[in-house]
């Protein structure tokens, strides 16, 4: 079955443009439910371990320099088959080669520079999320409608 959740992260380049209240509001525009955020500045070691599945690659050091320059937003993101729906909404990794109209496509500038991070898988969403946000920083809208 699909999951419902998804983790994105604002990018610093992004963040340091003023991309970010645009960017959210695209989000939810999409029909995707803010149920976490923050704005938080990943130290080395965190941006290190956060992206450790890429350690081999070569742009890798570039990546956890890039992602521990400046803040970032990171979110929990709630809709109906998250991962796949919020890749489509974000685009290509490649803010040159990203569709029309996407988030990638609007407001990145680089391939490393591409505004937003999203999940990859079902999986990887969870561990990103628990990654940046306790329990008690979740908001549920189930649980919380009275
Ligand atoms: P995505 O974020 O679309 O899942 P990945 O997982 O291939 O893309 O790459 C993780 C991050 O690494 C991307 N968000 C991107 O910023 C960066 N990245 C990927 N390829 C390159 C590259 N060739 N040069 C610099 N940065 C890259």
């Amino acid at each position: 079955m699909k999951g419902n959740i998804t983790f994105t992260m604002i990018k610093p380049t992004a963040i340091e443009r003023g991309h970010a209240g645009h960017i959210l509001a695209k989000i939810i525009d999409a029909g995707f439910q803010i149920t976490a955020l923050k704005l938080t500045r990943l130290t080395t070691g965190q941006a290190r371990k956060f992206y450790e599945v890429h350690k081999e690659k070569p742009f890798y050091e570039e990546l956890v320099g890039f992602m521990s320059s400046g803040p970032i937003v990171a979110a929990i993101l709630r809709r109906e088959n998250a991962v796949e729906e919020y890749r489509h909404l974000i685009g290509s990794t490649d803010p040159a080669k990203a569709e029309e109209g996407s988030v990638r496509k609007q407001f990145g500038t680089s391939l490393q520079a591409n505004a937003v991070h999203g999940s990859d898988s079902d999986e990887n969403a969870q561990i990103e999320a628990d990654f940046f946000f306790s329990k008690l920083e979740r908001f549920s809208f189930q649980e919380n409608t009275p």
